[in-house]
């Protein structure tokens, strides 16, 4: 997705990229912020734990929008990192080897919040593992040690502070974290599509949405401000 491009359907511009993410999460922070170490599991031959296999993937620099479902977006990020279909091609497919039809792809945080993608959607160029932002590495408030960045799909896909993928057959008990109801994650959640939600139509819950951007973004900087203090203070 290029940059400047027109906003997608019942988006708006933000000009700074804040720390966001469902109320629960916000006080939830990484064990591990330098290390970037996820699980692969699911219906794959081989659970495993991916970390120096990392750095063999060539290294892809990238510029993009973000956009949140609850209508906030903001437009020109440099990420740099690594593209999710190499990482499936080179160490997925021969390592962990998932098996026939596993295509849907259950992404968790080390913060514990969870969502879910299908592969295809994942496999599309301007999908990164990402491990820093605008020159940086990335810090805490934006998903360190590494993060999922999709352009192409809504906020709350892009996974922060990645801590498991799992590929699986079929959706089975998955669901999105309590107490929060299925209907908010859309399984596929494309921008341009203004897939916001399951079920409802999405111009419905653009304004409910809407109202709840100062106060997600208060709470989450507040959540951030103590743990870094705490964080000081343990030092
Ligand atoms: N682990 C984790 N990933 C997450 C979230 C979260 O709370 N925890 N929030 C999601 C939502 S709703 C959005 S809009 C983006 C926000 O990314 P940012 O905090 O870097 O702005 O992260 C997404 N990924
Ligand atoms: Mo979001």
């Amino acid at each position: 997705m290029t940059t400047d491009s027109p906003l997608p359907p019942g988006q708006q511009l933000r000009s700074s990229f804040e720390r966001f993410g469902l109320g629960r999460f916000a006080n939830k922070f990484p064990a591990d912020a330098r290390h970037a170490r996820f699980q692969i599991g699911g219906d794959v031959a081989t659970s495993l734990v991916v970390d120096e296999q990392l750095r063999a993937l060539p290294r892809v620099s990238q510029r993009s929008d973000f956009h949140c479902v609850t209508t906030w977006s903001v437009q020109g990020l440099e990420w740099q990192g690594f593209r999710f279909a190499d990482f499936y091609a080179r160490i997925v497919e021969p390592l962990a080897r998932p098996k026939p039809g596993a295509d849907f792809v259950v992404l968790k945080g080390q913060d514990g919040y969870r969502t879910c993608m299908h592969l295809p959607d994942l496999l599309h160029d301007d999908v990164l593992l990402a491990d820093t932002l605008n020159g940086a590495p990335l810090d805490i408030a934006h998903g360190a040690p590494l993060r999922l960045v999709a352009p192409a799909h809504y906020g709350y896909k892009n996974m922060k502070h990645l801590a498991a993928i799992e590929f699986r057959v079929g959706r089975g008990d998955y669901r999105f974290p309590f107490p929060y109801p299925g209907l908010m994650d859309h399984p596929r959640a494309r921008v341009a599509l203004e897939e916001r939600v399951r079920y409802l139509p999405a111009a419905w819950v653009r304004p409910l949405y809407r109202m709840l951007i100062p106060v997600v973004i208060g709470k989450s900087r507040r959540a951030l401000a103590r743990h870094l203090a705490q964080d000081d203070a343990a030092r």
